[in-house]
């Protein structure tokens, strides 16, 4: 378990990563998978700045019908393991990938969303955010009281990330005792460099997926379903965790 950091009373610092496999077994498609929406799409063609300006109504379209997709997935033990890691765990820091709002859904209030959210609204002209869970969007593409055109909030290909946001992630990483990695394929920067901020400083890394990643050699690699693998391991460590 991960190293003390001097004083006995300390707890360790615990921090979870997601990507789109922590959702997968709530039925979102994940991106880069067996059925994944880069699969069907190509991730050029709808998640950057230049699709968007090219064809706003197309990227709209597979927004919306993202965003029906997930309105009707449900969290599964995975989020909810997740949730109750964080209401216990006195040093507990949540960062997702994710846009689809489960990990909120299932309880856990502190999340640090690297990549927005598909449940926010944002003006191309003033930046407003609007929050809408309208499922279908009232009108596509949508726009904002000013007249502009409203874009999804999430952080396209070749967008920098929030800066607090990814700053609050950093500095969690490097400060991590134990992080776990759930779900995810390792390929996006920034995020997958999370995981190697915190190995540098010597953190323990464990990584749930369903077949190894780059990130496998140098993490305890958990293989199967998350939504059954994260409880079982949670309740295996809970009490170590705990400093019990
Ligand atoms: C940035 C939009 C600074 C929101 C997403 C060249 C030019 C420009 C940039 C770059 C470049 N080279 C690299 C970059 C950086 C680029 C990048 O990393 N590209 C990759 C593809 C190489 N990153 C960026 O552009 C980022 N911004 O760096 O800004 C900058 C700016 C300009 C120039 C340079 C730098 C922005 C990154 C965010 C992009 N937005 N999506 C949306 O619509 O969703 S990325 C997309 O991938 C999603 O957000 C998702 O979160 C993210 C990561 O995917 P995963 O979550 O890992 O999902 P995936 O399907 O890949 O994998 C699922 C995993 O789950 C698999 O391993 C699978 O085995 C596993 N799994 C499946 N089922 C289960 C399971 N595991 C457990 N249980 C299961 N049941």
């Amino acid at each position: 378990m991960p190293r003390s950091r001097g004083d006995q009373g300390h707890l360790p610092a615990v921090v979870v990563l997601t990507g789109a496999g922590v959702s997968a077994e709530s039925g979102v498609p994940t991106f880069r998978g067996a059925g994944g929406l880069w699969r069907t799409y190509r991730a050029e063609d709808l998640a950057t700045p230049e699709a968007f300006a090219r064809d706003p109504r197309l990227v709209w379209e597979w927004y919306d019908w993202r965003r029906q997709t997930v309105a009707a997935c449900e969290p599964n033990a995975a989020h909810r393991t997740v949730a109750e890691m964080e209401s216990v765990l006195p040093d507990f820091t949540l960062v997702t990938q994710n846009v689809d709002g489960l990990h909120e859904r299932a309880g856990s209030r502190n999340v640090l969303r690297l990549h927005g959210s598909l449940w926010s609204l944002r003006c191309t002209r003033e930046g407003l955010r609007v929050p809408n869970d309208d499922v279908p969007l009232a009108d596509i593409p949508p726009r904002c009281a000013c007249g502009a055109l409203m874009r999804p909030d999430v952080v396209w290909f070749g967008e920098t990330l929030p800066g607090s946001v990814i700053e609050a992630a950093w500095r969690a990483a490097e400060a991590a005792d134990v992080m776990l990695v759930v779900g995810t394929s390792s390929i996006v920067y920034p995020a997958a460099a999370l995981p190697v901020v915190a190995l540098r400083r010597r953190a323990r890394v464990v990584e749930f997926n369903i077949e190894p990643t780059d990130l496998s050699a140098y993490s305890e690699l958990v293989l199967g379903p998350a939504a059954e693998m994260l409880p079982v391991w949670w309740a295996a460590h809970r009490d170590e965790l705990l400093g019990a």
